[in-house]
Order: structure tokens, then C-alpha cells, then sequence
């Protein structure tokens, strides 16, 4: 019983790091995705194959340089999700 109980926590952390973990490719994934030239940043152009990316690309690309990088992207989904808590 004892060794039942101690599985079955082994289990549910590694399933839920694993879920955790799984966001973040995900997330890291989809710019992959959009990014058709492997730069590792999103051209206006690029970004347009998302229509919620074309949206935000704006206010994505923080430095105005025209290209948004995951880290930018990241930085305007907190920045987001700040705003609406804000609200
Ligand atoms: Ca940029």
C-alpha cells in the first residue's frame, strides 16, 4: 500500500513538470513555426501567417526594430496579462 501511495506521487510530479515543460515548447514551437527563415526572430511578414501575431506585432517588437524575438514575445504576453489584471 505503502509502495502504491509512493508511485502514484512519483507520478503526478512528473506528469505535471512534464505539462509545464510542454507549455513552454510549445510556445517555443509556434515561433518556430512562424519563423520561415530560422533566424530566430519573427519579420512582419513572417508573423502574418498569425493572425493574432499580426495584431500585437507592434507592440510585440519593444525596440521598434522590426523583428520579434521570442523574448520580446514573451515580455508583451506578461505585459498583457499584467494590463488585464490591472483592469
Ligand atoms: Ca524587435
Amino acid at each position: 500500500m505503502k509502495t502504491r501511495t509512493m508511485i502514484l506521487t512519483v507520478a503526478m510530479c512528473c506528469s505535471s513538470s512534464m505539462v509545464l515543460a510542454n507549455e513552454g515548447n510549445n510556445k517555443a514551437e509556434k515561433f518556430q513555426e512562424l519563423d520561415a527563415d530560422q533566424d530566430g526572430r519573427l519579420s512582419r511578414d513572417e508573423a502574418q501567417k498569425s493572425p493574432r501575431m499580426a495584431e500585437k506585432f507592434d507592440r510585440m517588437d519593444a525596440d521598434q526594430d522590426g523583428f520579434v524575438t521570442l523574448e520580446e514575445k514573451s515580455a508583451a504576453k506578461a505585459q498583457g496579462k499584467a494590463d488585464k489584471e490591472k483592469r
